[in-house]
């Protein structure tokens, strides 16, 4: 049973049942409905509800979204709970979330576990809270407040939603028995229902003009976004209706978000996100390993920021580095990284003294003899790496996993450096690795079955979002990002400079433009693994020439102050360099291109198409399990814009037929065989067929 309806003594309980989140679907709804409406006509003083299980309401059934409405809607459940005669107190226990807050709002009292926390965290699906949760939060809180908490998302803590009046009463112990104590204390002081809808508005001064300049704020900060707009204009509606008038203004902008793309983006990149780490064909008899204490080899950035994702979730690392100076520079840089985090207000000094003494060194690999998992984050050289995977053969414990952070080499190839390579695994992190949330769990061919069982299970437990990946030259990410980046060059000696490039991809919601990226991470870094590479295998030297003679007049990127851009050395701003420019051109006449005025339709294109017409191929190879796996990778890993769903999303709310005309015009323009369009985006435009029914099939 969804929702039951008991009496206890003068109480009415009303407990929800719908595992394993307690969203508010519709048989919730009909059933909390029926149950206030029983409620009212017994001889019950107080009705409280709550739910079983391991939380709270968690918010509407997001599955819902997008299909008609069936009622009652919540707006009209909690309108049922606001009228009720009888005072109604919500008892909240894990979280209370979108709906399932704006529900314990319509309550007359709120109480909760001091281990609980509430938010309204719609807008993280390009929704905003459609049940009242705009127009009775700013009455309880104030406008400013109510703004920065809607529009964040953001949960908050019992003991702030008590502070700031969100809640009335927090108590530690057990829910049910500490809210029933709660209604009966209610009844005795003979408190009635106390509707939120009926209380003022606390008096601010926030004009039209606040409201703006509070609009502008969000334009920066959530760049691209239509729901957080949407919200203001809620709570300015708050402020300026009655409250039913606003309630009807809220319903009516809700519904509008909730037919929009960027909310069809967003949930389902919430669903693809939770899809990610299950693997079909794993046998759920597969116990994954216990990891209690894990080693990093390498102590630079990467390694460091690994680590500190360790040792934020509570696990202990042991770091190691070849001698006693790159170990101090390496923990030095992990102590600043926390200072910063304690300095910023998001950890206290308790917090990260804790943490960074989880992290420990060392120069000695027999020292690694007891950890149950090794994480090599060393030079991105297969000799190097398979010396590494030699000697963690021979110190580390039976069953310890040795797995590799590679950007891009062959995992098999790390394997066969050891004995055991069904211990082999790559674990591939995104820098800065403690703030990213991606992890590509790679699969070699003869990796065990508990060791991805475990990689994916320890991957959720430090907050990453685990994908699996097949071996292949840059996996997932980075075998995509190679086209990507190639049309940036080709784009660059065709005839656009890197500003306007940039300007169109951050238009276009990536976080940052491709060059800017290059920027950053350092030009050195493509041009050495270059080097390395015979004249066939890097391929058109039209797609490299300007990053290579960038690189060779000591533009290396941020780090020298100028690279596809100059960098102010004091504020870092970045400006359009003129000597760029000459470079370009020089390259372009070198190679026999004449450069042409490119819009900025053909460079978004040619950079998405080059993404999408690659992740066909990915998904055809069984490189990615699914489309919403290489959707999850470019999200949390390359910085594409999750209110467009990811690459593979963005192709299918396009048409698939749309993205292969594309895609064939550039190949018939261009003559290269890499615009050839991909085997599988051929099949399905052929048999009309959606990815959706693709993966159907697969199944
Ligand atoms: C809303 O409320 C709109 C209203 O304002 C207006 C209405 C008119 N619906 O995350 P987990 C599933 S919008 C359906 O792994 P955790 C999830 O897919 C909503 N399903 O657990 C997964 O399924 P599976 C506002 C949901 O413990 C399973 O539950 N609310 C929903 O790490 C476990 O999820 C939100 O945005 C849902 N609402 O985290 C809250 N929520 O096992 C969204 C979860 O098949 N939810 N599922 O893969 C969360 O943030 C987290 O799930 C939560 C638990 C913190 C609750």
């Amino acid at each position: 049973m969804l929702v039951s309806y008991r009496r206890v003594d003068e109480l009415a309980v009303i407990s929800i049942n719908n595992p394993p989140v307690n969203a508010l679907s519709h048989g919730v709804r009909k059933g909390v409905l029926e149950a206030i409406t029983t409620a009212q006509t017994d001889d019950s003083k107080a009705i409280v509800i709550l739910c079983e299980g391991r939380t709270f309401i968690a918010g509407a059934d997001i599955s819902e979204f997008g299909k008609p409405i069936e009622e009652p809607s919540l707006p009209q459940v909690n309108a049922a709970i606001e009228d009720s005669a009888k005072p109604v107190i919500a008892a909240i226990h894990g979280t209370a979330l979108g709906g399932g807050f704006e529900l314990a709002l319509s309550c007359h009292y709120r109480c909760a576990l001091d281990s609980a926390a509430v938010g309204l965290p719609e807008v993280n699906l390009g929704l905003l809270p459609g049940a009242g949760g705009t127009q009775r939060v700013p009455r309880l809180i104030g406008v400013k407040a109510a703004l920065d908490m809607i529009t964040s998302g953001q949960k908050i803590s019992a003991q702030k939603a008590l502070e700031q009046g969100l809640i009335d009463r927090v108590f530690d112990g057990q829910v049910e028995e500490s809210a029933l104590a709660y209604a009966r204390e209610l009844i005795t002081a003979g408190a009635g229902p106390r509707r939120i809808s009926e209380i003022a508005i606390p008096q601010e001064s926030f004009d039209s003009e606040a409201f703006d300049a509070y609009r502008n704020l969000l334009r920066k900060r959530k760049r691209g976004q239509e729901a957080p707009q949407r919200i203001v204009d809620c709570i300015e509606a708050a402020m300026e209706k009655s409250f039913d008038e606003g309630l009807v203004y809220e319903r009516s902008r809700f519904v509008e978000c909730c037919q929009s793309e960027q909310s069809a983006a967003l949930r389902h990149i919430f669903f693809a996100e939770r899809q990610a780490p299950k693997v079909p064909g794993l046998d759920k008899a597969v116990a994954p390993r216990a990891i209690d204490r894990v080693a990093i080899i390498g102590a630079g950035t990467m390694g460091g920021g690994i680590a500190m994702s360790f040792a934020n979730a509570g696990i202990p690392v042991t770091l190691l580095e070849l001698n006693q100076k790159a170990l101090d520079a390496g923990q030095a840089l992990i102590a600043r990284n926390y200072a910063t985090t304690v300095s910023k207000g998001k950890l206290s000094q308790e917090q990260a003294v804790a943490r960074q003494g989880l992290i420990s060194g060392t120069t000695d690999y027999e020292d690694l003899a007891d950890v149950d998992l090794v994480i090599e984050a060393v030079f991105e050289s297969m000799d190097v790496k398979r010396q590494v995977f030699g000697r963690l053969d021979q110190v580390c414990k039976e069953g310890a996993i040795l797995a590799s952070n590679t950007s891009y080499l062959d995992v098999n190839e790390i394997a066969a450096a050891t004995s055991r390579p069904q211990d082999v695994v790559g674990l591939h992190f995104f820098s800065p690795a403690n703030v990213m949330r991606l992890l590509e769990v790679v699969r070699a061919d003869k990796t065990a079955e508990d060791v991805i069982a475990t990689a994916m299970a320890l991957g959720k437990r430090i907050g990453k979002v685990p994908v699996l990946a097949g071996v292949c030259y840059g996996f997932i990410g980075n075998r995509m990002l190679r086209q990507y980046a190639r049309e940036a060059q080709l784009c660059m000696i065709e005839g656009a400079e890197p500003g306007q490039i940039d300007g169109v991809l951050t238009r276009f919601g990536m976080a940052m433009g491709p060059l800017a990226v290059g920027d950053l991470a350092g030009l050195d870094i493509g041009y050495k693994a270059r080097q390395a590479l015979t004249d066939e295998q890097k391929g058109d030297p039209r797609s490299y020439c300007i990053a290579d003679a960038l690189v060779e007049m000591g533009r290396l990127g941020q780090k020298t102050g100028a690279g596809y851009y100059r960098y102010d050395p004091d504020t870092r701003a970045r400006s359009a360099d003129p000597e760029v420019l000459a470079v370009i051109e020089e390259q372009a006449k070198l190679q026999g291109v004449e450069r042409r005025v490119l819009s900025d339709e053909e460079i978004l294109d040619r950079h998405l198409m080059a993404l999408i017409n690659e992740g066909f191929r990915i998904l055809e190879e069984g490189i990615a399990q699914r489309p919403g796996d290489i959707d999850v990778v470019y999200v949390h890993g390359y910085g594409f814009p999750s209110y467009r769903g990811g690459p593979m999303f963005y192709a299918s709310q396009r048409g698939l037929s749309a993205v292969y005309e594309r895609i064939e015009s550039l190949h018939k323009s261009t003559g290269e065989a890499h615009w050839a369009p991909a085997p599988l985006l051929t099949e399905l435009v052929r048999n009309n067929q959606t990815l959706g029914d693709w993966m159907a099939k697969k199944n």
